[in-house]
């Protein structure tokens, strides 16, 4: 579609603009035929502030000095005015050159039922296709989407905080297969060597065949700090790692498979809430199964039939 396109950095940006705000059916429109999958997808997930726009600006810069043609999107429920740093830092990228192997965009993110943005299956479909190489994709990490991203991308990084000690046990539990690579970002805080090593001996049990895919990709925990540029070499390293071990050894197919079911699963959730939100209170006044039924015979009409 973008062959030959003079602008594949505005193509893509007007695909994601079509994307972001659509409707189910709008949506739909984009998605008629199954593309072939070629961005490496990179999710990058942690709470908000742990610093993953500066480490992602970062990292994208070192994978394009390495030759990648890198996209970068970040589905940020912040402002992305008043609090995105990767607009800030796509100002400074862009000051210094007008790189056409990088592309940044920051999109407001929509509710979701499991904390990963509505859309945001459906937006890394949207950005095939306009020549780049791979996608670092940032998520906010509210618990389930964590869980979430891994449904869709191919190398999760969970970043995190240096914090008591606490925290961390508190954390242990729920890091069980969530990540396969934990940072622990300003690493010139202090805590962060201790938090790392708590991390990684808990990555390590954790790291048992039946867990991971079938066998033993070991998370690393890697330390980043943005005052230390080679701590962003471990770490494409980490990442280079990881993509030539899944490359062997998962079933792609599969991943495929399970990649269809989330976003097809998402798309029909999202057509059943515009459905509800627009069925007359009487409608609503019935028992769950009637709703339900009734329902589904809406849902049996296409998309967006007999809409304004
Ligand atoms: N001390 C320290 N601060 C950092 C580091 N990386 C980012 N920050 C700061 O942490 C804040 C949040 O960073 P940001 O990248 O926007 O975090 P995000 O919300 O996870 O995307 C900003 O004020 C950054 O300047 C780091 O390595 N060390
Ligand atoms: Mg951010």
């Amino acid at each position: 579609m973008s062959k030959g396109s003079r602008n594949p950095r505005r193509e893509m940006s007007r695909a994601l603009s079509r994307v972001a705000n659509a409707t189910v059916a709008e949506t739909l429109e984009t998605q008629a035929e199954l593309p072939e999958q070629v961005l490496y997808r990179i999710g990058v997930t942690g709470a908000p502030g742990a610093g993953k726009s500066t480490l992602i600006s970062r990292l994208a810069a070192r994978r394009v000095e390495r030759g990648a043609k890198v996209a970068v999107v970040a589905i940020d429920p912040t402002s992305p005015v008043s609090q995105g740093s990767i607009l800030g830092d796509r100002i400074r990228m862009d000051a210094v050159s007008d790189d056409p192997n990088i592309f940044i965009r920051s999109i407001p993110s929509r509710r979701a039922h499991d904390g990963l943005a509505d859309n945001t299956a459906d937006l890394l479909w949207a950005m095939e296709g306009h020549g780049f190489d791979e996608v670092i994709v940032e998520t906010v990490g509210v618990g389930q989407a964590e869980y979430s991203v891994r449904a869709i991308v191919d190398t999760v990084v969970l970043v995190l905080l240096p914090e008591s000690g606490d925290a961390v046990q508190a954390m242990k539990a729920g890091l069980l297969e969530m990540a396969d690579i934990y940072v622990v970002n300003k690493a010139d805080l202090p805590g962060a060597e201790l938090m790392a090593g708590d991390i990684a001996a808990t990555a390590a049990r954790q790291a048992a065949p039946e867990i991971n895919g079938g066998d033993g990709w070991v998370p690393p925990v890697l330390q980043t700090s943005s005052r230390d540029a080679a701590s962003f070499a471990a770490l494409d390293a980490a990442i280079e790692a990881h993509r030539a071990w899944r490359q062997n050894r998962i079933d792609h197919d599969a991943v495929r498979r399970a990649r269809s079911r989330y976003q097809v699963q998402g798309l029909i959730g999202r057509r059943a809430e515009e459905l509800l939100e627009t069925m007359p209170d009487a409608d609503l006044d019935r028992s769950p199964k009637e709703i339900y039924e009734a329902l589904l015979q809406q849902l049996a009409t296409a998309p967006g039939e007999g809409e304004t």
